[in-house]
């Protein structure tokens, strides 16, 4: 049985009004499509989970929860800050047959990032099922989404062309950037657990810089010191300095019970914490 992890996201569509927004994640939710237009009273999540394969003993699950706004630009100045808090991404929706909400879509991302920060940002242009009405084309969409490092995808709600191929494209842009900010994280506990470990062997004698620069290769003395100063933050070290260079650390008893933890039950109480 592979090992179960899962992670929650929450994504933000962005769009003036009418675009289709509701009707794309109700095609990708539930692969359905309304032709009537039912105003989206202020803010709706839906949720939908995908399940990817990870390392060959595990599976992560990955929650998306999908945040729809109405799109009147007057609730835009009004936008909590609640919508964008913690998104991690932004999906900017417009609608090829009106080319005006090509240029709203700059006004609405620069509104997210503006809260959420530099998020990873994804462009839809829907309705692509009304051929004679096209006046957004790959060059103008292509010249927004460019100014914010924004894949795009042409997609229609009314027929589902693509909406899966962007969702899922979306979700698993979503995924990697998780798992590599994990795989940092998880190195950082690592190299934690070992320098902890070292100091926790030496016991009473404690350890000194020399003696992690003969047993610990490539370790450079700025990292090791932002180690031993965080561990001895969070209370598992005592360190006295001898000068601006030079300490001896000794491991507190909560240090010697987290040595005996292993690195791989420090790790995966740390992921827990994250995801
Ligand atoms: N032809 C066509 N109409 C669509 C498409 N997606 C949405 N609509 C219609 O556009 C209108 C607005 O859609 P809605 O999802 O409510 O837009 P929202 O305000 O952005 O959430 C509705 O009447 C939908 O039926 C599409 O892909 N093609
Ligand atoms: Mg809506």
């Amino acid at each position: 049985m592979p090992k179960q992890r899962r992670v929650r996201v929450k994504v933000c569509l962005v769009g003036e009004s009418g675009v289709g927004k509701t009707s794309l994640i109700r095609r990708f939710i539930h692969d359905q499509f309304d032709e009537r237009y039912i105003p989206t009273p202020s803010t709706l999540v839906s949720k939908v989970d995908l399940l990817f394969p990870h390392n060959h003993d595990s599976e992560i699950t990955l929650e998306m929860d999908l945040w729809d706004i109405t799109g009147q630009s007057a609730f835009r100045k009004f936008l909590s800050d609640s919508y964008f808090h913690h998104a991690r991404s932004i999906v900017a929706v417009c609608d090829v047959s009106r080319s005006k909400t090509l240029h709203q879509l700059e006004e609405w991302i620069n509104a997210g990032r503006d809260i959420a920060g530099k998020v990873q940002t994804h462009t839809l242009a829907n309705k692509v099922d009304l051929p004679s009405n096209v006046v957004i084309n790959d060059p103008k969409l292509k010249q927004i989404a460019n100014q914010f490092g924004a894949p795009y995808y042409f997609v229609s709600a009314r027929t589902g062309e693509n909406v899966d191929f962007a969702f899922q494209t979306i979700a698993e842009t979503i995924l990697k950037e998780i798992l590599s900010e994990l795989d940092e994280k998880e190195g950082v506990m690592r190299k934690e657990w070992e320098i902890l470990d070292a100091i926790a062997k030496r016991g009473k004698l404690g350890a000194s810089k020399e003696y992690f620069f003969t047993h610990m290769r490539g370790i450079g003395f700025d990292t090791l010191k932002s180690y031993i100063e965080r561990l001895e933050e969070k209370g598992f070290l005592r360190v006295s300095w001898t000068d601006a260079s030079n300490f001896i650390a000794f491991a507190t008893d909560a240090g010697l019970e987290r040595a005996q933890m292993g690195p791989e039950l420090i790790e995966d109480e740390y992921l827990d914490m994250v995801v």
